[in-house]
């Protein structure tokens, strides 16, 4: 086609089905030409948040998200958003405006290095400074963003190539419309080992990794679990890789479920218990391996990931695998198969069972506790009890993460649960939230965050409203950075200045054109949910918690006083 660089840039897009563009209307020349029938253009508060929203849209759909921002401090906010979705392994695509090219290095308004600004925050930085080559650079885009282990890339657009005409194909590749692009397979050599190691082991535990659920491993993680009656314990960002409701299903592992009221004592004693241990698609980060305590150091353990320089990181490694988890575990499975190699009659569910057991005896009082302020465990309760396999839970980083990795269950394997734990930033949720709905509309979505964490994001609810963004949004609301606060008095002896004035943010989310409603008494809460659900459009559910109560993170042990009734 023969059109200025914008309008190719943004043929190129669409030719890769991408169907939200998040930004400030810059790079000007690409806004200017998109079709709004195809793709739903979205004006946000900040740039940040436009990185965010392509991040949830990416984990909504296995496509690309793509957000925009204007030179200068435009790109600098993408900085954390990009940040996280490197961290994460999510491919986003920024596509950033520069000052002209004729004008470089003459102090044009806004200007800025943006490739050095933005290099240590993404896979690649790509600058179009021919308009002849603006299709091709844009599919490089993609073909990285998806490949090898998924991640953002900045395409940097000078305003004056953007604004100039040239020829170009606005085609796709469409191996790298979606992710993960290419999957590769670890060698018969390494599987033949794994399936001998799962054989021979008398406590196998399957740990799955984020890259288990974003290879979409599902079927095949549930019949290695059984064909070797493993337990499967996941990651946080691993939770969905199996369905909470299948027999084998331990839980998420580490820190932050492990402690007073968390489930993760199942997961975290199972793993002190095993002899083989299979890690799926993980970068062994310090939370869920208990500061790498875990697994111990006479554990057998097979470590399969799609990035080699994850494999092996911070353990001893017998059998080291790369590869994609899904397609490798397939040939695991037909090499158990073929090799008569099963154990499916171990049994070992009764260790599981009792454990499991034990963790709803001790959350039972919190649970259904109907105290004031409310337990954050009873209104995690009331959030289980309205959602199903459909639901999207988006959760932001700090106590709520704890609760919701720990509490929700999803009675089918799939991504049930979107989590900032790149860098467990708070002021993460909201946007993301809006970017998955918007991408799958079809989905019901419910986001939790702390006050602390909405007081980031909350001026996006406005653009909720504007868009119609049907989200269900609950502040945790402890009028306190609670974490911080608990973290103080554990390290200090005391806390400082955490707290904040007592704000209703459904007030706050009135004034910006949603609805919403607070809740002190946890007897409202399923009324209020359903409301919540049942609204056309944005919801805010101000939930006024205990400020003393903390995520069952070890450590944190904050037991309800003795004499507390529920
Ligand atoms: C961007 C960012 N700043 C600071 C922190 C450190 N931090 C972790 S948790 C926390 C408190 C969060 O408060 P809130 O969102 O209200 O959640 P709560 O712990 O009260 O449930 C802080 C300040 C962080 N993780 N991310
Ligand atoms: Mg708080």
């Amino acid at each position: 086609m023969h059109a200025t660089a914008g309008r190719i840039l943004y043929e190129t897009l669409k030719a890769h089905g991408v169907t939200c563009l998040f930004g400030m209307e810059d790079p000007i020349h690409v806004f200017h030409a998109v079709d709004r029938a195809a793709t739903k253009v979205i004006t946000v508060r900040d740039e940040k948040h436009g990185a965010i929203m392509a991040h949830g849209c990416a984990q909504a759909t296995g496509r690309p998200g793509v957000c925009a921002s204007t030179s200068g401090p435009g790109a600098t906010n993408l900085i954390t958003g990009l940040l996280e979705a490197l961290q994460s392994s999510v491919p986003v695509i920024a596509l950033v405006q520069d000052h002209p090219l004729k004008l470089k290095g003459r102090h044009a308004g806004s200007a800025l290095d943006h490739a050095a600004a933005l290099t240590p925050f993404v896979k690649a930085v790509i600058r179009i400074d021919y308009p002849e080559r603006t299709a091709e650079l844009v599919r490089s885009a993609f073909r990285i963003a998806t490949t090898g282990r998924p991640g953002p890339v900045a395409l940097i657009c000078p305003s004056d190539v953007m604004a100039t005409e040239t020829d170009g194909e606005p085609y796709a590749d469409p191996a790298y419309a979606h992710f993960p692009a290419i999957r590769s397979r670890a060698d018969a050599a390494s599987v033949a080992r794994a399936a001998e190691l799962l054989a021979k082991a008398e406590r196998p535990l399957i740990v799955a990794g984020g890259g288990s659920v974003a290879s979409g491993a599902f079927a095949e993680i549930a019949e290695l679990a059984e064909r070797f009656a493993a337990p499967v314990a996941t990651t946080m960002t691993g939770k969905g890789a199996i369905a909470d409701n299948h027999p084998l299903s331990a839980g998420v592992l580490g820190t932050t479920t492990g402690g007073l009221y968390g489930r993760g004592k199942v997961s975290n004693t199972l793993l002190t218990e095993a002899d083989v241990v299979l890690v799926l698609g993980s970068r062994t980060g310090q939370i869920c391996y208990s500061n790498w305590t875990l697994p111990r150091p006479e554990t057998k353990l097979i470590h399969l990931d799609v990035d080699p320089v994850e494999v092996g990181r911070n353990f001893r490694t017998d059998v080291p695998m790369v590869g994609d988890v899904r397609d490798t575990l397939r040939d695991l499975l037909a090499h158990c198969r073929a090799a008569g190699l099963e154990r499916a009659d171990r049994g070992n569910g009764g260790r599981m069972a009792g454990l499991k057991e034990e963790w709803a005896r001790e959350i039972a009082p919190v649970a259904t506790s109907d105290r004031q302020p409310m337990r954050p465990e009873r209104v995690f309760a009331e959030i289980g009890r309205v959602s199903d396999a459909s639901t999207l839970i988006v959760t932001d980083a700090s106590y709520v993460t704890g609760w919701a990795m720990s509490q929700l269950d999803t009675t089918a394997a799939g991504r049930f649960i979107l989590s900032p734990r790149g860098t467990a930033g708070i002021g993460w949720s909201l946007p993301a939230a809006m970017g998955a709905k918007l991408a799958d509309p079809a989905r019901s979505v419910i986001c939790v965050s702390g006050d602390g964490g909405f007081g980031y994001v909350m001026n996006e609810l406005e653009t909720a409203a504007r868009y119609g963004v049907k989200v269900l949004m609950v502040v945790f609301n402890n009028s306190t950075l609670g974490f911080q606060r608990h973290w103080e008095e554990l390290l200090m002896g005391s806390y400082v200045e955490c707290d904040f004035m007592e704000v209703d943010y459904s007030e706050v989310a009135r004034a910006l054109k949603c609805s919403g409603e607070s809740v002190t008494d946890p007897a409202d809460l399923a009324a209020a949910l359903a409301r919540g659900l049942a609204c056309p459009g944005p919801y805010v559910i101000n939930a006024v918690i205990d400020p003393e109560a903390a995520a069952p993170i070890m450590g944190f042990d904050k037991p309800i006083p003795a004499d507390a009734t529920h």
